[in-house]
């Protein structure tokens, strides 16, 4: 029988992809409109941690499954490690993603270093008095000098995956799932809850 989980978001493509890593492993993702909860969480943290726990706890506090929450980013080296922390809410200030790659490739214009990695922390709560675990992910690569292809979502065009010698806007789920930040912190997840 598979084990039940509850995604604590209302991002699409993060659910896709828990799904795809945690399925073959016996879990069952329900994201939160699945079981009818309504999840708007202040992300007022200041560091993924804080964030990610904030939106398991919030989703602990109604789940009848434990609770798994990510908080991710993207960080260009050369920026001051920008959009960071802040990263959803850097797409907005500029009007949407395709604005905002567009202007991460032009306050790179005349910098040489163009590496970058993508963040991300995963809390995971068992139930709302549980104490919180963290499983953490970072995938390293650098920045392109213009966005390619329609896989993936938010920075993926313009993002190059050094391990996998792949850009994550033309790679496979499988691909982006092997490299990535969230696969990386999902596989630490998949280690703790099947032991
Ligand atoms: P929830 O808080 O509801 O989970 P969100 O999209 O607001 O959804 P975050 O606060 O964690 O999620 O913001 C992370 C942002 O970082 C996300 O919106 C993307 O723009 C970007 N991001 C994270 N992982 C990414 C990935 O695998 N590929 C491309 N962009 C990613």
């Amino acid at each position: 029988m598979k084990k039940e989980i509850l995604l604590a978001t209302n991002n699409k493509h993060k659910l896709e992809e828990y799904r795809s890593l945690l399925f073959p492993l016996g879990f069952l993702v329900y994201s939160p409109a699945d079981l009818n909860l309504d999840i708007e969480v202040d992300e007022t943290g200041s560091t993924y941690r804080e964030n990610a726990y904030l939106k398991a706890k919030a989703l602990a506090a109604v789940s009848p499954f434990p609770v798994i929450a990510d908080d991710s980013g993207l960080e260009v080296d050369a920026l001051n490690h920008i959009p960071g922390v802040h990263t959803s809410r850097y797409a907005q200030k500029y009007g949407g993603y395709p604005q905002a790659m567009a202007n991460i490739i032009k306050e790179l214009e005349h910098k040489q270093d163009r590496s970058a990695e993508f963040i991300c922390c995963i809390c995971y709560l068992q139930n709302k008095d549980a104490k919180p675990l963290y499983f953490e992910g970072i995938c390293k690569g650098h920045i392109l000098f213009e966005p390619v292809g329609e896989q993936g979502f938010g920075y993926d065009p313009i993002f190059h995956c050094e391990e996998g010698n792949c850009d994550f806007g033309t790679a496979s789920k499988e691909i982006k799932n092997q490299y990535s930040h969230r696969g990386i912190a999902s596989r630490k997840l998949k280690l703790f809850l099947i032991l």
